[in-house]
């Protein structure tokens, strides 16, 4: 029978490959994010049949309960939600940071995605399903100019954890994916669209892409039932943890 997944930020980057990527595996998928634009695109290129666009902003509770309201019925029963809309905003140490930024920050990485996680765990459960979040290396590793986006996916490792253990019995899945640098549209959101600073991080570098963590996410969820990936750290090659830092008078 086909399944039905739900990704968000499915408008670019991870949300856009991992939603390709299970289209082609056979899913159906809810395809979630602002650009309404580039969801309609997706539909014309992978089918009205395969994906379904859902165009709001995530930190809008009415949107999200909206959303769910409309869902055409073969859509309506979702297996799979996978948490990935998110971003980082600035690079400056905490000191020089902008408030509004910190909260844009915590508002869709963490309380947007508990709000539609706590609304689709009943069916998620009734299901049996699965739910896998984009967290990231970020929640492990401090590095300068990480401060709130580190702490927001902290949470995010931290709370698909507590997840998992509440959910124990249910059959439900729960799973951390943690990525390391990977060449998407983030560090172009993050610097206010400076794509030569985008440019610049990533040059020689040989980052993740996209579809190395739709790969990673579509081998998670085809696992069979008795499976479950608590966490899983994923980085390029070329990175790696450094030591910590001393300072000296
Ligand atoms: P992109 O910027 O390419 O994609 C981010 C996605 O999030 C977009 O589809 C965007 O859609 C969506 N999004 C952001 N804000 C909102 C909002 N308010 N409402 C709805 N959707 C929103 O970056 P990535 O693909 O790299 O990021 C995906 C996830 O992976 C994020 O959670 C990020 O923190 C995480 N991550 C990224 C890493 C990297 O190095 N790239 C490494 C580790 C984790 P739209 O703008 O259309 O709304
Ligand atoms: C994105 C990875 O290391 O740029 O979450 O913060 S990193």
């Amino acid at each position: 029978m086909t399944k039905t997944a739900m990704v968000t930020g499915a408008t670019s980057g991870f949300g856009a490959a991992i939603a390709e990527r299970l289209v082609k595996d056979g899913w159906r998928v809810v395809i979630c994010g602002r650009r309404a634009e580039r969801l309609q695109t997706m539909v014309e290129r992978l089918g009205a049949d395969k994906v379904h666009a859902a165009a709001f902003d995530i930190r809008d509770d009415d949107a999200i309960e909206a959303m769910l309201d409309a869902l055409p019925p073969a859509f309506a029963d979702i297996d799979l939600l996978v948490n990935n809309a998110g971003l980082a905003l600035g690079t400056e140490p905490a000191q020089f940071a902008d408030l509004n930024e910190w909260r844009q920050m915590i508002d869709t990485n963490v309380t947007a995605l508990v709000t539609l996680t706590h609304a689709l765990l009943p069916a998620l459960i009734e299901r049996r399903g699965a739910i896998v979040n984009i967290s990231s290396i970020s929640g492990s590793y401090p590095y300068k100019g990480g401060n709130v986006y580190g702490g927001t996916k902290a949470f995010v490792t931290q709370f698909t954890l507590g997840l998992r253990t509440d959910l124990h019995g249910t059959g439900v899945r729960v799973t951390s994916v943690e990525p390391g640098m990977a060449e998407t549209e983030f560090t172009l959101v993050r610097t206010g669209g400076d794509q030569a600073a985008s440019d610049k991080l990533y040059a020689g570098t040989h980052p993740i892409t996209a579809e190395d963590i739709a790969e990673t996410v579509a081998w998670i969820a085809h696992l069979p039932p008795h499976l479950n990936v608590n966490r899983i750290e994923v980085m390029p090659t070329s990175q790696s943890a450094a030591g910590l830092q001393v300072h000296r008078d």
